[in-house]
């Protein structure tokens, strides 16, 4: 992040979530009911808990917008945790109840290092942080940022290919142009044969007491050649991508257009040939999903990650108890069983992020307009 800033604050059971946005142009129309809806698309999808029926993600503005116009000073924003009224007693930032202590790790969970790390004998003191609630936080930076992009026609899309061991087959994947029609599958798959076999999977490890991760795919289409830089490691846009999208919890990998497949093709069968179609200079295919030397090149940007399965199982793995030492079994709370449709979409959106970022960076601007101008100027 070069020029854009923000940070994110709140625990999943306090009084609200909130980020600060800095380093927007001024002059632009930040549409609200576009924040809420993604904001409602990321608390849907097969697989969620019982939170989700008690919220209703709702974005508050505290500044930065004046009539709805960014200033071009810092945008502020809360969502207010509904929860927080059956959590005071525990969450309140003044006076909590702290005498009962949760001290027992759920594997895979950030429970264990962030105790030791943080000295804290009670894991609701890192659990809280570690929810992947901050996500929503990241949904309204990652929606306005968005909303510039789709501004100019630049679309973002996302789709789920993959949830335990249900795959759909590369076959019946559609072009990126129709995958908004994912949002009508409740796990967020474009095949409703393989959306089924999803949903049951995830009934299954639901009643196993267990939960299941997967993969989703996310493309962004029309955006301009020359964003990122093969200049220096951290201006490449497959690096300043990767950091977003590793940083929603739960994603252990990212993969560019053929992904870790070119590690079984030749570089003839991998690089994408250049061609003349209807006067212009095109490629016969994009197998490096729109990203070459760490700049977009005019294709399709196209990416997979991965997600694990959540860490908090309703039938728990072995663990210790940090406060007696004894061996026992993990900690468990209200959980997802499956979040992966949910992640897909918080992918989508964030995205959008460090591609504004580099789209401001090459493209300067104070206002919106001043931006505008100068891109039209390359077209
Ligand atoms: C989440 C809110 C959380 C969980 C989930 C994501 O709510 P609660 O902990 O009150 O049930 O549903 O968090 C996790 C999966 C996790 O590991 O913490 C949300 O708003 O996305």
């Amino acid at each position: 992040m070069k020029r854009l800033q923000f940070i994110t604050a709140g625990e999943s059971h306090g009084p609200a979530l909130s980020v600060i946005i800095h380093g927007l142009p001024a002059g632009f129309h930040v549409k609200v009911d576009d924040i809420n809806h993604q904001l409602k698309r990321r608390q849907s999808g097969f697989g969620r808990g019982d939170r989700m029926k008690i919220e209703t993600d709702q974005v508050e503005v505290l500044s930065g917008l004046r009539n709805s116009i960014t200033l071009g000073s810092p945008l502020a924003f809360i969502i207010r945790n509904r929860d927080f009224e059956n959590w005071k007693e525990i969450m309140d930032p003044l006076h909590a109840k702290t005498s009962k202590k949760i001290s027992i790790p759920r594997p895979g969970h950030a429970d264990y290092a962030g105790m030791i790390k943080y000295q804290t004998d009670d894991l609701r003191n890192i659990l809280e942080r570690a929810s992947a609630r901050e996500t929503a936080a990241r949904i309204i930076v990652g929606s306005v940022c968005r909303q510039f992009f789709e501004d100019i026609g630049i679309s973002f899309s996302s789709i789920v290919t993959q949830i335990g061991t249900v795959s759909i087959s590369e076959n019946d994947i559609p072009p990126v142009s129709s995958w908004q029609q994912a949002d009508t599958s409740p796990v967020r798959c474009p095949d409703l044969f393989t959306s089924q076999r999803m949903i049951d999977a995830i009934s299954k490890a639901q009643k196993e007491g267990d939960s299941l991760g997967g993969i989703f795919k996310v493309a962004v289409q029309h955006l301009p050649i020359g964003l990122g830089s093969h200049t220096q490691w951290n201006e490449r846009l497959t690096s300043m991508i990767s950091s977003h999208i590793l940083g929603i919890p739960a994603i252990r990998g990212i993969a560019f257009g053929l992904g870790f497949d070119v590690a079984n093709l030749p570089g003839s069968r991998v690089h994408d040939p250049f061609t003349i179609k209807e006067g212009k200079i095109s490629r016969t295919s994009n197998n490096c999903g729109g990203i070459e030397g760490g700049m977009s090149n005019g294709c399709d940007l196209l990416f997979s990650a991965v997600m694990k399965p959540i860490p908090t199982l309703t039938k728990p793995l072995s663990s210790v108890d940090l406060q007696t030492g004894k061996e026992t079994v993990a900690h468990k709370e209200r959980t997802d069983s499956c979040a992966v449709p949910a992640a897909s979409v918080v992918a989508e959106n964030v995205t959008a992020i460090p591609l504004l970022d580099a789209f401001l960076l090459k493209y300067g601007g104070d206002s919106w307009g001043e931006t505008l101008k100068h891109w039209k100027v390359s077209l």
